[in-house]
Parts: C-alpha cells; sequence; structure tokens
C-alpha cells in the first residue's frame, strides 16, 4: 500500500499525512480552504507545531507529499476534518459527509477508509459507510472502513503521534486489520484491534472522563471556597492515595475536545447521562463564578479596569478555541467594567488584545484565566507601578503568592478561602 489520501490538513491531517510521507508513502493532502492550500505550497504550515514545519518542508521537498483541493485514487483515505458542535448540542457532520462524498469517485477495490475525526457513536456504520457504498462497492469486502481516533496533544504531536498506544476499529475484522498495518508503518505505541463503535465510543469516552473529573474538582473547589479549605492542599492531599486522581479546578473547560465531545455521547442517549451533562454545566458556569468572585472584592464602577491575562484555553498554547476567557470578559463587560485584555501567545480572538504594557496601566485588577509561564515571571515591580489598584485574581493558583503580596498586592486565589 502506497498512496495516502489524507482529508482535512488540519492539526491532526496535515501532522499525519507529514508522517506517512516521512515512512516513504506518496501521500496527497487534500483541503476545501485555498488559502490553507496557498500556504502550504509556498512552504508554509498554517498551524504552530514544534518540528512540524522542518518534517513538512522535508517531505515536500522530496515530493513524497503534495497538496491539493480533491482526492484523487488511493489505497487509503483518512478523513480528519473537524466535527464541530451545532447549536442543538449535536455534531456538526458536514464536514464527514461531504470528505466521504468526494471519496466516492475515488475508491477502488482494495481501497481502506479511515475515520479519525471525533463522531458520535455509530458515525461509520450510520453515516460514513451508506455514503462510500453509493460507489458501488460493497464495505468490508470489496473496500474496508475502520475508526481510528487520534490521542494527540498539542504542543507534542510529533512524538505522541508516533508513541501513543491506539485503537483500529474496523467494520469488519479485515478492515480493521488494514488499517492497523497502515498505521504500523509509522506508530510505535500498542495498536489495539475493536470494532468501529467501540472505537468511537472510547474516544468520547476518555475526553468525558477528564470533563468529568474537572467538574467534580470545581464542586470541591466552590464547596472549599466556603468551608475556609484551601482546595489546592486538599486536592494535593487526597492525590496521596494510591486510587486517587482528582483534576485540578479552574476558570471553566475550553479546546476543541474536552467541552464538545461529552455531548456527542448525550445526544445518543439523553435521558441515560444526566452525570455527563451536569458536569457540562458545571464547567460552563465556571466563569461565570469566577465573575462573582471578582465582583465580591471589586465594585462595579464604569470606571473600573479589570485586566484579563491569558484567554488561551491552556497554558502555553496561542488556541483560544472555546476559551472560558471569553464568556469571562462577556461577563465582567455587561456589569459594566472596562475590560482590557492580554496574551503573549494567542493572535487570532474575539477581542482586541492589548501589549501587556498597555494591558495592565492604569488597572484595577489583574485576573490570570491561563497559566502561560510567561505569567509565573512578570516583573511585579513594573506591573505594581503600572496598575491604580492592587488586586490580583488567581483563578488557577499558578502565582507566588509571597513575591506578590511582598510588591504590595492583594491576592485572591479560587478555592482558597477569601479571608486569606
Ligand atoms: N483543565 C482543567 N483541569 C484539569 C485539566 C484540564 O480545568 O485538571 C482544563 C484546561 O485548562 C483546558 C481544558 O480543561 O481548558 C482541556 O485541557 P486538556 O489538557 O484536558 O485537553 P486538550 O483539549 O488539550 O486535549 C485533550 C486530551 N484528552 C484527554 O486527556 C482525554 C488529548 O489527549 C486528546 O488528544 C485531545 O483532548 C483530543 O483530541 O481529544
Amino acid at each position: 500500500m502506497t498512496r495516502v489520501c489524507i482529508l482535512g490538513l488540519g492539526y491532526i491531517g496535515l501532522p499525519t499525512a507529514c508522517m506517512f510521507a516521512k515512512a516513504g508513502m506518496d501521500v496527497l493532502g487534500v483541503d476545501v480552504n485555498p488559502d490553507i492550500l496557498q500556504s502550504l505550497k509556498q512552504g508554509k504550515i498554517h498551524i504552530e507545531e514544534p518540528g512540524l514545519e522542518e518534517i513538512f518542508q522535508q517531505v515536500i521537498k522530496s515530493g513524497k507529499l503534495t497538496v491539493g483541493n480533491e482526492p484523487k485514487p488511493s489505497d487509503a483515505f483518512i478523513i480528519c476534518v473537524p466535527t464541530p458542535l451545532g447549536s442543538d448540542k449535536h455534531a456538526n457532520l458536514d464536514y464527514v459527509k461531504a470528505a466521504s462524498k468526494a471519496i466516492v469517485p475515488n475508491l477502488r477495490k482494495g481501497s481502506v477508509v479511515i475515520l479519525e475525526s471525533t463522531v458520535p457513536p455509530r458515525t461509520t456504520v450510520d453515516v460514513v459507510k451508506p455514503i462510500l457504498q453509493g460507489s458501488g462497492l460493497k464495505a468490508g469486502e470489496e473496500f474496508y472502513l475502520a475508526f481510528c481516533p487520534e490521542r494527540v496533544i498539542p504542543n507534542r504531536i510529533l512524538i505522541e503521534i508516533v508513541e501513543n498506544d491506539r485503537i483500529c476499529g474496523g467494520i469488519n475484522e479485515v478492515s480493521t486489520k488494514t488499517a492497523k498495518d497502515l498505521y504500523k508503518t509509522f506508530v510505535k505505541g500498542e495498536i489495539f484491534e475493536s470494532d468501529s463503535t467501540t472505537a468511537e465510543m472510547v474516544k468520547l469516552m476518555e475526553n468525558t472522563f477528564r470533563d468529568v473529573n474537572i467538574a467534580l474538582a470545581n464542586e470541591f473547589a466552590i464547596v472549599a471556597g466556603k468551608l475556609g479549605v484551601n482546595i489546592w492542599e486538599a486536592i494535593h492531599l487526597a492525590n496521596k492515595h494510591p486510587r486517587v486522581n482528582i483534576h485540578q479546578p479552574g476558570p471553566g473547560v475550553g479546546g476543541h475536545c474536552i467541552p464538545v465531545v461529552p455531548w456527542f455521547i448525550v445526544e445518543k442517549d439523553v435521558e441515560g447521562t444526566p452525570l455527563i451533562q451536569i458536569g457540562r454545566r458545571i464547567n460552563d458556569s465556571m466563569p461565570e463564578l469566577m465573575f462573582s468572585l471578582i465582583k465580591q472584592h471589586l465594585p462595579v464602577d464604569s470606571q473600573t479596569i479589570v485586566t484579563v491575562l491569558g484567554v488561551a484555553f491552556k497554558a502555553n498554547t496561542d488556541d483560544a478555541s472555546y476559551t472560558p476567557a471569553l464568556d469571562l470578559i462577556k461577563h465582567l463587560e455587561s456589569a459594566g467594567f472596562q475590560v482590557r485584555v492580554h496574551d503573549p501567545l494567542v493572535h487570532r480572538f474575539s477581542y482586541p488584545l492589548l501589549g501587556l504594557v498597555d494591558a495592565v496601566s492604569g488597572s484595577d485588577c489583574v485576573v490570570i484565566v491561563t497559566d502561560h509561564d510567561e505569567y509565573k515571571h512578570l516583573d511585579l515591580g513594573q506591573v505594581r507601578k503600572l496598575m491604580r489598584g492592587n488586586l490580583v485574581f488567581d483563578t488557577r493558583n499558578v502565582l507566588d503568592k509571597n513575591a506578590w503580596r511582598e510588591k504590595g498586592f492583594n491576592v485572591i486565589t479560587f478555592g482558597i478561602t477569601s479571608v486569606e
């Protein structure tokens, strides 16, 4: 098997295309966005990921990777398109359907089609399979079909795409084996075999596990704050138990995956998923809670300036998708505060981003929303001089409180009693 066609050249598709090309396959990367194709053709990648640009340039130069706007007949097709959450909290499968349709005229006897996009259970058999069978070929016999979810984390994609264990779930055994053989060309982790619906469920369970556990940590933090218990210390101590792993509380949950994916289970069984739904609601309500905690320490006034530090959904990433920072900003603004926003890494955001000096000058309160390393090494003397007030609200317990207090700041930390 040598010709591989990857549909969707985003955070997963592009690294996957590069890895197959590096492993010696002839890879065609397909994307429908002309801007992405144009920049790739000029040798530039549109995503920030350590090491990716170097590999991309190697495989483009060697001719092992080419890019285009439509698939060609290939031995393998891998669908890596987005599955955003619709306003009805159901997965929007339009891109998956469009990619499947684009494969149909290019499907040949013996080809394998692999879905990597995160989808609700049964999508491979109920949605993708019938579309592909429109080719006149029979799934599982004349072509093979599998779901093989990705598991990589941004900033470590090139390591994890190789090292992590994976699940390959075919619609029948020969589909599973064919898909597994393909990934074996560059994956060093173990590849576990399953069926497509189980593999879909596994992917959703992984992210939902994290969401529900973060919600539990957030609930503990809310209660602890009222009791005068330092939740960070309490979680640290509870996690000394060999079978306990409580997650970290914080201002809410962002990113493409964790706040979205639990809904893909819920849409399949609304009555059967009360825990998942309440977990989602708790995590979604965290920005509003942060807002009300800030308000307890800062009277609302149209002259009062609040500076939000960090809009990335988590530390040291440039990605602000589904960030809880946005909700917090909206709450602060609609209450009447003036809001200034800074992030050292994010370039695209729906709110103007200022340089650090402009963001903190004249400010009454600084709120740490994202625990970027940069915020742990701020010039506190300078920040203190620039600010008008001295209130600091740390939603993630990342600041060196004593150092800030020494400079005259009043530091409030979420999950630690406010009398501190
Ligand atoms: N968060 C907390 N408390 C925690 C952990 C995270 O509030 O204890 C917040 C973060 O600040 C962030 C959000 O949750 O806003 C999500 O962060 P994350 O690091 O949990 O997740 P992602 O979206 O960067 O990556 C996840 C990972 N999935 C799991 O850990 C199960 C990654 O392995 C997956 O590849 C990725 O989702 C995906 O594609 O599904």
